[in-house]
């Protein structure tokens, strides 16, 4: 599990802008610090995959440089992941991507949240690394069944899971459910859940905090 908060860097006014009240009535700069951190995700992601020589001709000679041998396959749940995978596709430039529209019923309480389905469009996604994104990893419910409606896209060689902020409860939920090998790609681990299932003390609503209430 990569965790940004647990190191000194500048993320971390991207994600105290993200959390701070005050600062989030700015709907333009909220997405823009998704999207910031999903392009330092998505660096780091870019770390653990395989590369390969390849032939450049500057102005002034052939050079080799390495590059991945592989583009991964980039899955956005919508809606709240839009700005965050945004960020990710900005740095794996030539991937193809894929949508799943998952949303929490709203009756939903307790932490016993129903996921409900209504779009997927996705590429093959046999033997291919996947990077599967989502601002917030509260219960860990709709991850887990966006990656089995997947499933009917084929089977994923490995999954990256990519969260801005992520809830213990969520993350041990994808141990004790997720089956294919998997990584998590964190901006923080918060403290827990409330009884409406939001992470404390976390953002609040990331979809609203985009887009505005629906
Ligand atoms: N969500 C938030 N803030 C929270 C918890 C959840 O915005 O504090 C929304 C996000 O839109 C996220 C989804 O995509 O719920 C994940 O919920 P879950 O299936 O992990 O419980």
């Amino acid at each position: 599990m990569f965790v940004l908060s647990q190191q000194n860097s500048i993320a971390n006014h991207f994600l105290a802008d993200l959390r701070d009240i005050n600062q989030q009535t700015d709907r333009l700069r909220f997405r823009t610090n998704l999207e910031r951190l999903g392009q330092i995700l998505a660096f780091e992601i870019s770390k653990s995959m395989d590369y390969e020589g390849s032939s450049v001709t500057t102005p002034l000679a052939d050079t080799t440089v390495n590059k991945i041998i592989d583009q991964p396959i980039i899955i956005s749940v919508m809606r709240a992941a839009m700005p965050f995978y945004q960020g990710v596709l900005s740095y794996f430039d030539q991937a193809d991507s894929g949508f799943i529209g998952a949303y929490r019923k709203e009756e939903s309480n307790n932490n016993e949240v129903e996921i409900e389905f209504n779009y997927l469009a996705a590429p093959s996604i046999e033997n291919k690394e996947i990077i599967l994104v989502d601002p917030m990893l509260a219960t860990g419910k709709s991850l887990i069944k966006s990656i089995e409606q997947l499933h009917k896209n084929g089977t994923p060689k490995k999954v990256h899971i990519a969260a801005v902020i992520a809830a213990p409860e969520g993350i041990k939920h994808l141990e004790e459910n997720l089956k294919s090998p998997y990584q998590l790609w964190l901006g923080a681990v918060d403290e827990k859940l409330n009884e409406k299932a939001y992470i404390v003390p976390g953002l609040g609503d990331a979809g609203d905090l985009c887009f505005g209430p629906k």
